[in-house]
């Protein structure tokens, strides 16, 4: 396949301003007449006196008819291949025209989940990024924007809900029209919009409603559609997206446009959620909440992805991307507003911890390995590929430097600046920096290597005090990724920086904004009295490695006094890591783990049996480095030796701090126990999670009264949160509370297919001898299916991602047997088997002989007849 390149954009030959779609609605069949209006898109459309061919997208369509302005084209005038639909130039009128085709899709064979498919018992579309082409022969790409209005008719009684983007215009019954025991319903869309925002629900649901005003006064419906079985889970969604329309007006100043906001669960979906205008669709997983079926982890995220779709109907919709290498453009400022909300919903601290965590683990990851890219990607071949957590997470870091750098005040100019120049149309990242810039009169040129290069920098501090000049100078060195080159120009990295007093007391210097442009500068501070530790990279400010040589006592200090939430936990974090290392280093050379050292036993001591304000920051202080940001922080990661020192550490601190674990765990259980009804309050999801912090540690002794603590909780269970915490800790253990655990959790969640999930994941993530047969055999039951998106990743995705030991197993077998998930699962849903095939890039950094074995399995796939391209494209770029 050949890629598309960012350096050859040009606009298309013509624009379509118009559109309107006629769906004959069946989930076998669905007939869609599409009458578009086509123009010219601008003088140099035409070249000479030869008008340009119309060369339109169409995917997977039968089509029975075309005409132009009426009239039925000659065969002659027009071709028809798998991919395209051509007219020639001169079969096209000089102006103005109407298009009209005619097609038949077929939707319950649409396994991709892109374009128009069944799902449940309701017909849904997905268009982001190239789905639109398998409804109807299009300009399928987001410069093409326009005025939609959409009339569709289906069967009475199996689809008795019909929506699509915009308002009704109005809704009833044309026998006569649609056949006896059909309905109808006409939309409009006011504002225009690029195809790939283009959504149709049609099928058996029901919802819940509510109304919002907003700030101008301006009455929204609010409607949550789901199956019948899930709506009463909806609520806590309905509450998130108000508490995100305020918010956003709040902050940002920017109100809801259309009198009607629909959102609908839908079961099967290749991600979380899809903002289409005025008609959301979220997968399940991230809309439905009740205390049975979700954690406290999935309400957090239900608020921050009902957030971040409503978000995008500015940031995004309103304004949307010219292209789909400016992704970013969208994604990575909603990214950052939808956790900019998320803080003001809960906690800053705890939430841009878990953001830099998850940023580790999986960007980091991501840019250590051969599918590294920029924030801005300049080649793709499938661009369902790209929606990376580069271009998302990077991307809202990003994001946060332009904040960081200009100020709360100084952001907001550029967001306002940016809207007034830009509302209604499809640009460029370049547009967004260049709003930033003019809104604040800085130069921001050099922001631009954060969009060229991909790769994590590396910053080096090194500082001096001088206490007799009492100046304190800091060095910072930034040295580029090897992705990027070594000759790669040097960013423009903001350093949230302070210094502290080494008495512990608090600060000596507030906290400022160091702006590191050079290869290396040294920032000079005077007037800096008595002895002070400096405080770098606060609240992670730039997305880099910071490498700062600080002894252990340093660290010990920091995660007592640091004043900066960010870098406290950082500092536990930096300790953790640096013993986890050198545990996983000796195991490489077979050299014994030895002690836990006590500065850590000490540090971790302390952080536990202080009774801090926020339960969350302390579960977090406690929480170990991941196997992934550990392998992404190492030049040659052996797996083994690595999931040896997670376990020793993990058991290591356990048995040196039972005690005071258990003693935490009881004050926390005891507290919940005290506690009414279940609520996703902060608060109470941070005794939760210290309590299950505590238990997740206790576990991994594995001894006769931990077991039991873990079936107490399970069977005592008052919510998901306190079942699964329970189930997954019972899940390690070596004697048959293992599978007694196993049963009561299936036992509560057989009949909910999200709870279920959590079942499988469990599972499958479970550290045991057995566990490929397992997840065998998971995949053998009937509740198991490669064809439900939500299914396939809590089994093959959560042992690929989790379950670190069987899949890095040394005889390959673990990699064998997600090779074969992927060719498996291609064949049904490209997307989801090229996410698969991600597991596989990280090769190149592991010791030779998993590397070798690993290689082996993309260059088997490589060789695959029939491989979809999404997938191609993901193997070929990590044998590079
Ligand atoms: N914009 C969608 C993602 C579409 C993914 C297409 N493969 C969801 C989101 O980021 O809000
Ligand atoms: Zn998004």
């Amino acid at each position: 396949p050949v890629p598309k390149l960012r350096a050859d954009y040009a606009p298309p030959a013509y624009a379509i301003k118009k559109v309107h779609l006629d769906f004959a609605l069946g989930a076998d069949e669905t007939t869609v007449t599409a009458d578009l209006a086509v123009e010219p898109w601008d003088a140099g459309a035409r070249t000479g006196d030869a008008r340009a061919d119309l060369v339109l997208d169409g995917e997977e369509l039968t089509l029975d008819a075309l005409s132009i302005d009426g009239t039925p084209l000659e065969p002659s005038a027009y071709s028809h291949g798998p991919t395209s639909l051509t007219i020639r130039g001169a079969a096209l009128p000089a102006g103005a025209f109407t298009l009209r085709t005619v097609v038949r899709t077929k939707p319950r064979l649409n396994t991709a989940l892109s374009g128009l498919y069944y799902s449940g018992r309701m017909l849904c579309t997905q268009c982001e990024a190239e789905g639109f082409r398998r409804i109807t022969f299009f300009l399928d790409r987001p410069d093409v924007m326009a005025v939609y209005s959409v009339r569709m008719a289906g069967p009475q009684a199996a689809m008795p809900v019909l929506l699509s983007n915009g308002n009704l215009l109005k809704a009833g019954v044309d026998e006569a029209r649609d056949g006896p025991g059909s309905h109808f319903a006409e939309w409009a869309d006011p504002f225009p919009k690029p195809s790939y925002l283009f959504a149709l629900v049609a099928g058996a649901l029901q919802h819940i409603s509510s109304s919002y005003v907003t700030r101008s006064g301006r009455t929204v419906t609010l409607n949550i559609y789901s199956e019948p079985e899930s709506v009463d889970a909806l609520e806590y969604a309905m509450g998130a997206l108000k508490r995100s329309m305020r918010w956003d007006e709040e902050v940002f100043g920017l109100e809801y446009d259309l009198d009607l906001f629909n959102i609908v669960a839908v079961s099967d979906f290749n991600m979380g959620a899809m903002e289409n205008k005025g008609l959301n669709v979220f997968n399940t997983a991230c809309v439905l909440a009740r205390p049975w079926s979700a954690t406290d982890a999935d309400y957090e995220r239900v608020e921050g992805v009902v957030a971040h779709e409503y978000f995008h109907n500015w940031t995004g919709n309103r304004v949307t991307c010219r292209d789909w290498f400016q992704l970013t453009l969208k994604e990575g400022l909603t990214v950052y507003r939808d956790q900019a909300f998320s803080a003001d919903m809960s906690s800053e601290a705890v939430k841009r911890i878990s953001d830099v965590r998850m940023l580790r683990a999986r960007q980091f990851a991501e840019d250590a390995s051969p599918l590294a890219h920029p924030i801005r990607p300049e080649s793709y071949v499938a661009m369902d590929n790209f929606y990376t957590a580069t271009v998302y997470e990077k991307g809202a870091e990003v994001i946060r430097m332009y904040a960081a750098l200009l100020g709360k005040a100084g952001f907001r100019k550029g967001m306002d600046l940016y809207f007034k120049r830009h509302d209604g149309a499809a640009v460029t990242c370049d547009d967004f920096r260049k709003a930033m810039a003019d809104a604040n009169g800085r130069d921001l040129a050099q922001f631009e290597g954060w969009y060229t290069q991909p790769g994590t920098p590396t910053v080096h501090a090194t500082w001096a005090h001088d206490a007799g000049a009492r100046t304190f100078s800091l060095t910072l060195r930034q040295v580029p990724p090897a992705a990027a080159g070594a000759s790669a120009p040097p960013l423009h990295v903001p350093v949230a920086f302070a210094l502290l007093r080494a008495d512990g007391s608090g600060e000596a210097l507030g906290e400022r904004v160091l702006e590191l442009t050079e290869r290396e500068a040294t920032f000079t501070l005077n007037d800096v009295e008595g002895e002070v530790v400096p405080s770098i990279l606060r609240g992670f400010s730039a997305p880099v490695h910071l490498v700062a040589q600080r002894t252990d006592a340093e660290l010990a200090f920091l995660m007592a006094h640091e004043t900066d939430a960010f870098n406290r936990w950082e500092a536990a974090n930096a300790l953790m890591t640096r013993v986890l290392l050198g545990a996983a280093d000796a195991g490489a050379r077979r050299e014994p783990l030895g002690e836990v050292p006590a500065v850590l036993l000490d540090a971790c001591r302390a952080t536990l049996v202080e009774r801090a304000a926020d339960r969350s920051l302390q579960a977090l202080a406690l929480a170990l480095p991941d196997f992934d940001t550990l392998s992404s922080s190492v030049e040659v990661v052996h797996p083994q030796p690595l999931c040896a020192a997670i376990g020793w550490l993990k058991k290591g601190l356990a048995a040196a701090l039972k005690p005071e674990l258990l003693s935490v765990y009881a004050q926390c259980a005891a507290d919940d126990a005290a506690t009414a009804a279940y609520s996703p309050d902060a608060e109470s999801i941070g005794r939760r999670r210290l309590r299950d912090a505590c238990l997740s540690y206790l576990s991994a002794l594995d001894e006769a009264d931990t077991t039991a603590l873990c079936m107490q909780q399970l069977k005592g269970a008052r919510c998901m949160t306190d079942a699964l915490a329970a189930f997954s800790a019972a899940s390690r253990v070596s004697g048959p509370a293992r599978l007694e655990a196993s049963a009561i959790f299936a036992d509560k969640v057989k009949d909910d297919p999200l709870a279920l999930d959590k079942w499988y994941r469990t599972r499958a993530a479970a550290d045991v001898p057995s566990a490929l047969s397992e997840v065998r055999e998971l995949m053998s039951l009937p509740s198991f299916s490669l064809t439900n998106p939500n299914r396939v990743r809590a089994v093959v995705g959560a042992f690929t991602a989790l379950n670190h030991k069987t899949f890095h197993k040394e005889d390959g077998s673990g990699y064998a047997f997600t090779a074969q998930c992927v060719i498996d699962l291609d064949k049904i849903n490209p997307q989801v088997a090229a996410r698969l095939a991600r597991s596989f890039s990280a090769w190149r950094r592991l010791e030779p002989a998993s590397g070798a074995l690993m290689k082996a399995q993309l260059e088997q796939l490589q060789r695959t007849p029939g491989l979809s391209r999404n997938t191609l494209e993901i193997v070929n770029t990590s044998l590079q």
